[in-house]
């Protein structure tokens, strides 16, 4: 100490480091206090403290720590600021639950002796429920807390009655602990806050999607250029300054200028979205986008396309409406017409754009339009309206013709439907709130079910399917791989059959053709069928698990038989592309069937061997799109669900207890629900 009562240097330093140690042996207690009444079904210590102990301890504690404060300050000592982000902590834990959880799967307990083979979808099961919640939690740390649910829905007072009871709900799913609502909750704020009609805009790479709907907000906004380019669908919504949002998978959403957005969205500098952008939302005062109106610009599809087709079309069943774009200056593909047939099939109405008709003289724009009219009348059997469009100079009148006749009256008229649905789905969240209030309030009352074997086989059953989503994927993905790999065999089959009406001296030159053709289109099929079957099985399966779950649960909000396989549209269609053969039969069959088939072969891999691989690599590529969609989407319904009937169950079959104080509480909000009268579930209005 010097002359002035001042520790030196070294003193200080030890000091606090000694404090600080004393504080994490205090912390220690207060984690030894907290676990006590800790509800973890592992709890480390006994607990012998009596309530009347532990505050009395609490109490000491919080006095050493403001004694400490006091000597350091009157050393002029200040204590340094933490520099760990708490968030940060949060979720390097829960990286490490997941591994654990994974650590758990059969395949990790197989050097433990053999899994036996009935445990092995519950135990998939359990771990793919586990994984996820933890994922949850993780996603949720990641969010913005700006953004948490209540600031969202104060910025959206405008929304009157059903604001009200969006809050109510909020408070009470926040309050009672109901975080399997919460990803119902978010659905229904991103419709509200985009208020939206999504109008999303399709087609092949460079078919012009961007540099459209660039003319239509009268903006440079997006990347156009003749590479791929769009990399990440893109939301574009109306406010009043231009600002850019940008999700992320791993960190805080960012806000930043609109000009930045290539560094996002386009592929050029974000490959194969290595940024793990999520979501992208390009906020701007265009008048046109006044009325609720999102546009959505996607990634192109097609053989050049990235890794962002992918997302594309599994945002493609989403969408209000849907805007298909081919390029005046190609031919109409096969995967132009599986993208109006999924929109088809999804429900969505769809347009079809001449995109660049400026290099077209008028009566070729003319020609043009009809062709492809009669194609997809032909072809898919369906009516859609052709349009031909263009942003380049007097041209562009075509576009703003269109835009301002087809899609502004569309946009305004589905306002009205889009409330409509959102009002039904705050209805529907509503009363599942309302009953698991009242599981709760059932459970305090009168304590844990007692029939509960019902129950618990409902939850396994839900278990064991959601166990099968990681084989069936797994499966599904290997499946259209190998067919990639089928063209040679589809070749060799008709080389043979081929081979065997040349020596029963039959076909014709036409009817190798014929045969040709067959043969790739079944060779094609089935695999495509093998892989569509297994996964409308485990439709089926998934809904009827929710079947289960729900008359166990006697849920009001009950899926139908039909749901998911719903689900599970049509498979795209196989193209073996210009796979022309010229063969001669020649008088070397009487050698036999084994030398006739062998020379058909080679010839036929000869003349259209790279055509034929090539049409197999690409609809191998398809299916593997068709199924992640597809498994997606399952996926997301599936849960939609299941999230809810699985806590349901949990809670009836569970050792959980509810204090006196938390009963009365339930009462309360269920009363406060029932005084909001003003929103009543679909089958009610
Ligand atoms: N002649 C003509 N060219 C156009 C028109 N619209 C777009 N282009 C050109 O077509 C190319 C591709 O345009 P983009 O808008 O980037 O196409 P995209 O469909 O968004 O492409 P991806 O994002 O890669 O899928 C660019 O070189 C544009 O200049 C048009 O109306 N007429
Ligand atoms: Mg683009």
């Amino acid at each position: 100490m010097d002359s002035n009562g001042f520790l030196n240097s070294s003193h200080k330093l030890h000091l606090l480091t000694n404090f600080k140690y004393v504080d994490g042996l205090l912390s220690d207690i207060e984690s030894v206090l907290v676990s006590s009444a800790s509800k973890s079904p592992f709890p480390k210590y006994r607990a012998d403290l009596s309530p009347v102990q532990m505050k009395v301890i609490r109490d000491y504690i919080a006095q050493i720590r403001a004694q400490m404060l006091q000597v350091l300050k009157s050393q002029g000592i200040s204590p340094p600021e933490p520099d760990i982000p708490a968030t940060r902590s949060v979720r390097v834990d829960l990286v490490f639950a997941d591994i654990a959880f994974d650590e758990c799967r059969p395949d990790a307990l197989r050097g433990y002796g053999e899994v036996p083979r009935s445990v092995i979808p519950e135990l998939n099961g359990l771990v793919e429920e586990m994984r996820s919640l933890v994922r949850k939690v993780s996603t949720y740390v990641a969010e913005d807390l700006g953004e948490d649910f209540h600031e969202r829905l104060k910025r959206l007072e405008s929304t009157g009655d059903e604001n009200e009871l969006l809050k109510t709900l909020e408070r009470i799913i926040g309050d009672r602990g109901l975080v399997e609502f919460r990803s119902a909750l978010s659905t229904i704020l991103d419709r509200l806050e985009l208020n939206t009609f999504q109008v999303a805009v399709f087609g092949r790479v460079s078919s012009g999607k961007s540099s459209l709907l660039n003319h239509i907000i009268a903006m440079d906004a997006l990347p156009v250029g003749v590479n791929p380019i769009t990399a990440v669908p893109t939301r574009i919504v109306h406010a009043a300054e231009p600002r850019l949002r940008v999700a992320f998978v791993d960190r805080k959403p960012e806000i930043m200028e609109v000009a930045r957005l290539a560094e996002f969205v386009s592929e050029e500098f974000n490959p194969g979205n290595r940024k793990h952008v999520t979501r992208i939302v390009v906020e701007l005062p265009s008048n046109r986008l006044h009325d609720g109106v999102v546009f959505v610009d996607t990634p192109g599809l097609g053989s050049l396309a990235t890794t962002g087709a992918a997302e594309t079309l599994a945002y493609l069943p989403q969408c209000d409406l849907g805007i298909v774009l081919v390029d005046a200056g190609s031919t109409l593909t096969q995967e132009d017409l599986s993208t109006v047939q999924s929109l088809y099939q999804a429900a969505i109405p769809a347009f079809l754009l001449l995109s660049k008709a400026d290099i077209l003289s008028v009566e070729d724009r003319e020609r043009s339009v009809h062709y492809v009219s009669q194609q997809i009348s032909t072809q898919l059997g369906l009516n859609v309206s052709v349009f031909p469009v263009s942003t380049r100079g007097e041209h562009a009148s075509l576009l703003d013709g269109w835009f301002e006749h087809e899609i502004q009256p569309l946009c305004e008229r589905h306002q009205e439907l889009a409330q409509q649905s959102t009002r039904r789905k705050i209805g529907a969240l509503r009363e599942a709130v309302e009953a698991a209030l009242n599981v709760k309030l059932e459970i305090a009352e009168e304590g844990p079910k007692k029939d509960r074997e019902h129950l618990r086989a409902a939850e396994t059953h839900l278990r064991s399917v959601t166990g099968k989503f990681e084989e069936v994927n797994a499966w599904s993905l290997r499946a259209s791989d190998e067919i990639r790999q089928l063209g040679w065999i589809a070749l060799s089959r008709a080389a043979g059959e081929i081979a065997d009406s040349w020596c029963n001296k039959k076909t014709n030159v036409s009817g190798a053709q014929e045969i040709v053709l067959r043969n790739l289109t079944e060779t094609a099929a089935e695999g495509a069928n093998q892989i569509f079957n297994r996964i409308r099985d485990l439709a089926q399966d998934l809904s009827n698990a929710l079947v289960t779950a729900a008359s166990a649960l006697d849920a009001k909000d009950r899926p139908g038989h039909e749901d998911l396989t719903s689900f599970v549209k049509e498979l795209p269609r196989f193209d073996p592309g210009p796979a022309k053969v010229t063969l001669r039969r020649f008088f070397l069959t009487i050698l036999g069937r084994t030398v006739t088939k062998r020379r058909v072969e080679t010839k036929l891999l000869k003349q259209i061997g790279t055509t034929v691989d090539e049409a197999f690599q690409r609809y191998g590529k398809m299916l593997a799109f068709w199924c992640r969609r597809t498994l997606t989407e399952l996926h997301r319904q599936f849960d939609a669900h299941a999230d809810a009937y699985r806590a349901q169950l949990e809670r009836l079959t569970g050792t959980g207890k509810t204090g006196a104080e938390e009963t009365d509480a339930i009462r309360h909000d269920l009363q406060t629900l029932s005084e909001l009268h003003s929103i009543r579930p679909m089958h009610q209005m």
